[in-house]
């Protein structure tokens, strides 16, 4: 595996320095925030980023995210446009040496928490969500100030986009990432990038919108659209997990051939569609890390892996999920239990 560390530019409190003495760290996951969603990145900003990483020791090869307009989800008039713009970016990054791009197919949202300070019995703080709480949030009244939220939109862009997927539906959701699909994933094979998609977070819909990232299923429709091994996803066990029917062991295993990034990330199912974030390892809470990495491990997988959404602890404040030290200490756990099941499965 690669130990790969997300960096979110010179905006974020964690410096690349400090990443770079995390043991064993080969390269940072980014991507470029000067540029308009849909717009195609300037080859002088994706050339910067990559100096900056390699100054620091560092590979640039995952980005995370370029991300997907939703004029390409709802396959409006604007989507060949801007599916056109998106095969541009691939093409730049692998020219510029990047092999993973991580991206979702989520309407409107990225993922949701309900508390992002969410206090632990231990004195940490981390990301938790709550279905009725969310449910309870009016995201037409601005209620929601989430992390992986766009509050760029007004509140009449808001009931549009609403109004929207509402008519669209799930079925043709699925035609329009097919139409994506059918046109990046074959520019991709040739720029040598493997396409990584992120699953829903949580993996179900919401406030109307379809949501089909979800689990096995849907992940084996999503693979045989475009049979090509680079038609591949981001295994994040921290989204998946969230459903206690998605078996992630048994999607390791099955898919591993497809995983070319892995979010190892562990979280605690507390109630129905409830649960908060923990520290990593298997057990501070629900999901089988251990088992995860073995499946991949037994396979002889050697993607990218990242310690994912840390909880705040040791008094460190920033970025909600991206803190230095809960994720630092996540990848000295991810390294351990690497060494262990690698070495295991030589003899
Ligand atoms: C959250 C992340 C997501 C992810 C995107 C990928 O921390 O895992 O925001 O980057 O969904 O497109």
């Amino acid at each position: 595996m690669k130990l790969t560390f997300r960096w979110y530019g010179d905006d974020d409190p964690v410096t690349l320095s400090h990443i770079r003495q995390i043991p064993q760290m080969t390269g940072i996951v980014s991507a470029i925030y000067d540029t308009p969603v849909g717009e195609v990145w300037s080859r002088e900003s994706i050339a910067a980023m990559k100096k900056k990483a390699n100054d620091n020791g560092l590979a640039f090869e995952v980005v995370e995210s370029v991300p997907v307009h939703e004029d390409i989800k709802l396959g409006n008039e604007n989507a060949p446009r801007l599916i056109e713009n998106y095969c541009e970016n691939v093409r730049r990054l692998g020219e510029a040496g990047v092999k993973c791009i991580c991206y979702n197919f989520m309407p409107v949202f990225d993922w949701l928490r309900s508390e992002l300070e969410h206090a632990q019995v231990d004195g940490a703080n981390a990301l938790a969500y709550d279905e009725n709480t969310v449910l309870a949030m009016d995201p037409l009244k601005g209620d929601l100030s989430l992390p992986g939220w766009d509050s760029s939109y007004t509140k009449a862009q808001m009931q549009d986009l609403l109004n929207a997927y509402a008519e669209l539906g799930e079925e043709q959701l699925w035609k329009n990432l097919e139409a994506f699909l059918k046109a990046v994933i074959p520019v991709a094979k040739e720029a040598g990038v493997n396409m990584a998609i992120h699953p829903d977070d949580p993996p179900w819909g919401m406030f109307g919108l379809p949501r089909i990232i979800t689990g096995k299923k849907n992940l084996q429709r999503f693979f045989d659209i475009v049979p090509e091994t680079n038609n591949g996803l981001t295994l994040c066990t921290g989204s998946f997990g969230a459903n206690p029917e998605n078996d992630l062991v048994d999607m390791a295993d099955s898919f591993a051939d497809r995983i070319h990034f892995l979010h190892l990330r562990n979280i605690k199912i507390t109630g129905d569609r409830q649960f908060e974030e923990v520290g990593h390892p298997t057990a501070c809470g629900s999901i089988d890390m251990y088992g995860v990495a073995k499946a991949l491990v037994k396979k002889g997988w050697d993607g990218y892996v990242r310690p994912d959404h840390g909880r705040m602890i040791w008094g460190e404040t920033g970025r909600y999920g991206y803190g230095l030290f809960d994720r630092a200490l996540g990848a000295t756990y991810i390294v351990g239990l690497f060494e262990a099941l690698e070495k295991e499965n030589a003899k």
